[in-house]
């Protein structure tokens, strides 16, 4: 009996340590006064944080699909252009305005052509925020229904704006 306890402890440091690996047996008199029973709740809160993980990322999943739509910048033939570049969504629906091609982009909204009461300024990148980088995304959520104007700084001139229609 003595063995078979020495052997369940031997197995402690190799989960502690994972780099012992085969040589369990050699490093293991050093570690034999390692209770067993932190191991066991180790183990076991291991295990409870990575469904929780899992939980999360399936959680987060299904929330982007429901109310989430993707805007990329920059057409892949070259285009200056939002795709789409007018489009509704729901009040409270988020938009992703995603980095494609053709960087570095913006989203400005227009303060003339939003609804009534809407503060540009919270809505809006500042027309010197630039998104330089393949795939870096700028998002918002728009509460107030109606039309909204939009454009990207440096592209305004060749044709790059856009037009949401909030529901
Ligand atoms: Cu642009």
């Amino acid at each position: 009996m003595a063995t078979m306890i020495t052997s369940a402890a031997i197995t402690i440091p190799s989960f502690t340590n994972l780099k012992v690996g085969q040589s369990t047996k050699a490093a293991a008199p050093t570690k034999l006064a390692t209770s067993p029973a932190p191991t066991v709740a180790i183990k076991a809160s291991l295990k409870e944080v990575g469904i929780a993980v899992v939980a999360t990322a399936a959680s987060a999943v299904l929330a982007s699909n429901a109310l989430a739509i993707e805007v990329l910048l920059g057409g892949s033939d070259g285009s200056l252009a939002f795709l789409p570049n007018e489009f509704s969504v729901s009040a409270g629906e988020k938009i992703v305005f995603k980095n494609n091609a053709g960087f570095p982009h913006n989203v400005v909204f227009d303060e003339d052509e939003v609804p009534s009461g809407v503060d540009v300024s919270k809505i809006s990148m500042s027309e010197e925020d630039l998104l330089n980088g393949p795939g870096e995304v700028y998002s918002v959520t728009l509460d107030a229904k109606g039309t909204y104007s939009f454009y990207c700084s440096p592209h305004q001139g060749a044709g790059m704006t856009g037009k949401v229609t909030v529901n």
